[in-house]
């Protein structure tokens, strides 16, 4: 069954994905092994063709596109809880980058955890995560990127928080394919989290210590 969710990704099958996601919750897959086995994974092979040139854009698009229509049914499962939040994420892609699967399943984590999460999309300014920030006054401010052409663009960004004011009260967490903590350090952020799970602990672990 999580076979033929992963071969949906890859062929960008929407239907398909979406038939599989709804047929392995009713047969009691565990919601966050139908992610990741079979939705995560697929997508990193769409990646890998990508590279090789085996696959273009539109295939790209597709698979994406898949993988969306899947974590919708996901989604839920996912992020059940009633309870009052732990906390408050205001979530964004950087400026010039437009990929969000990564930064939405982040999202659903986080929200899964029990955190109230304010998701700006993708192709954020920096102006735009300050007047979130203004708005929202979250816990944590979290950016993805998953271009190297736009991991400069989280450097601007917390720079920005810097020049009017509001580093000093702003937690910020990065996080995409491209980041690591040697990066995350050289442009001073406060987390550095390579995936949505561990993004979560450490936005609960943060919490923990304030
Ligand atoms: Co893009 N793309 N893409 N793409 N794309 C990559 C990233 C690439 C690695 C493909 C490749 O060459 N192998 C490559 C980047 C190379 C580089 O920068 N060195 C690339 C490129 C080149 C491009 C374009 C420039 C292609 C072009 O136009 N010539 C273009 C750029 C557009 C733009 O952004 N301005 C482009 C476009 C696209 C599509 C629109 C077609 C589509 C995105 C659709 C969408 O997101 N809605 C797309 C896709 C799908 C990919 C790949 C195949 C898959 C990305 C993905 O969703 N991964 C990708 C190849 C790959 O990653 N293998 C690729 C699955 C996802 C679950 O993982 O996003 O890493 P990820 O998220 C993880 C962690 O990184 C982490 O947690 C997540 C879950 O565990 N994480 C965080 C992410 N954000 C976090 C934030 C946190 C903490 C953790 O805290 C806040």
């Amino acid at each position: 069954m999580l076979t033929s969710i992963y071969d949906g990704v890859i062929k960008g099958d929407l239907q398909s994905v979406k038939e599989g996601v709804a047929q392995a919750l009713t047969a009691g897959y565990d919601p966050s092994d139908i992610l990741t086995t079979a939705m995560t994974s697929a997508m990193e092979e769409v990646g890998r063709r990508f590279e090789n040139e085996e696959y273009y854009i539109p295939e790209m698009l597709i698979a994406a596109r898949a993988m969306h229509g899947g974590m919708e049914i996901l989604r839920p499962h996912l992020a059940k809880t009633d309870a009052e939040p732990v906390g408050k994420v205001v979530l964004g892609t950087v400026k010039g980058d437009l990929h969000d699967i990564g930064k939405n399943l982040v999202g659903m984590i986080m929200e899964g955890a029990g955190f109230d999460v304010v998701d700006l999309g993708v192709d954020i300014y920096p102006e735009k995560f300050i007047e979130a920030i203004r708005q929202h006054r979250p816990d944590f401010v979290g950016l993805s990127a998953l271009l190297t052409t736009t991991m400069p663009a989280m450097r601007t960004t917390i720079d920005k928080f810097k020049d009017v004011g509001i580093r000093s009260q702003t937690v910020v967490m990065v996080g995409g394919a491209p980041i690591n903590q040697a990066f995350a350090d050289e442009i001073g952020a406060d987390i550095y989290a390579p995936n949505a799970a561990s993004a979560a602990r450490k936005a609960i672990e943060m919490l923990r210590r304030t």
